[in-house]
């Protein structure tokens, strides 16, 4: 169950958790047609608290929708205002944010006519997505039997809602058959992503990572890349196979809700040693301090505030 706070944001005010309804027949209920964000904000360790690449995120959430035909009622800056609103009134210190903006009742039908775009912000505290030893000895994967969508099938781009149908399926197959996480390979068959992370592996201390053509743009997988770069370790932004994943010498996972996510296990082959590999375990170690607010040099990523 996910942890209840108090209020959520509504179309512009904070409505008690237990009143942020919709209607059956919201389109987004029945036709996919929302966009979404996911955001975490935490616990400094000198007592603030920091929302990571918050205006970023309220970027990309207003991008999502415009990719699907619709245009978003906040701008981002205000989205942004909204959020820290609604930390402060939970008196929410660290916590996992979830903007959405979704085609409202009206009319019914494929067509979304000119239902209401409804925006809403729940903030919530939500512990390591992946399970409490994820972080610590990497996880157990499996290539999913789903293919991630073509790019002209859905847009990959926007965080639509009805995009999560395919990671839901491959989530679901993964934890039927034993494994934490899902792989999805593109329809030519290379590596994309997981069911709601980005995914790099080390070869020889070189990272590598799939093009940002077919997956979605992680906010997590940017910092990475730019952690690396600023560490001295080159990454490669390249098509992988998954064969490549197989002898890698290191696999993680990233995203907003993984953080970063090693894998020691995929399709019943040990990775490297089978647990955190030391770039992952380096790159963890940095990640950290800098949404700690231990590392000034990215102090640009935080969003302060005080719950
Ligand atoms: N790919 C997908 C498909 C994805 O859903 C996410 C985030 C990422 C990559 C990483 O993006 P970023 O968070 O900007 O680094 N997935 C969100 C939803 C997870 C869920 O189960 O819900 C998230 O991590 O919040």
């Amino acid at each position: 169950m996910v942890q209840e706070s108090e209020t959520i944001w509504m179309d512009g005010k904070l409505v008690p958790w237990g009143e942020a309804n919709v209607h059956v027949l919201t389109h987004a209920l029945h036709y996919g047609t929302g966009v979404f964000e996911g955001i975490r904000a935490y616990e400094c360790n000198d007592g603030t608290s920091e929302v990571f690449r918050l205006r970023e995120h309220m970027v990309r959430l207003v991008d999502s929708a415009k990719i699907l035909g619709f245009a978003a009622p906040y701008t981002a800056d205000e989205m942004v205002e909204a959020t820290v609103e609604t930390l402060k009134a939970n008196k929410l210190k660290g916590a996992y944010i979830r903007p959405l903006v979704f085609v409202g009742a009206g009319v019914m039908g494929v067509h979304p006519g000119d239902n209401p775009i409804k925006t809403c912000i729940t903030a919530w505290h939500w512990g390591a997505y992946l399970g409490e030893d994820a972080l610590e000895k990497g996880i157990r994967v499996k290539v999913s039997t789903y293919n991630r969508h073509h790019v002209n099938v859905m847009m990959t781009k926007s965080k639509a809602c009805g995009n999560y149908v395919n990671s839901v399926l491959a989530k679901m197959e993964a934890i039927r058959d034993g494994y934490a996480e899902a792989i999805l390979l593109d329809t030519s068959g290379h590596v994309s992503e997981g069911s709601g992370e980005n995914l790099f592996m080390v070869k020889q201390d070189v990272l590598y990572t799939p093009p940002l053509s077919g997956v979605l743009g992680g906010l997590t997988r940017d910092s990475i890349i730019s952690l690396a770069n600023d560490t001295g370790y080159e990454v490669r932004e390249t098509t992988i196979g998954r064969d490549m994943l197989y002898t890698a010498d290191e696999v993680f996972f990233t995203g907003t809700a993984a953080e970063l996510t090693p894998i020691r296990e995929i399709d019943a082959r040990v990775i490297g040693e089978g647990k955190a590999g030391p770039v992952t375990k380096l790159l963890q170690t940095e990640f950290f301090k800098i949404l700690k607010g231990d590392n000034p040099d990215y102090e640009h990523w935080l969003h302060r505030y005080e719950a």
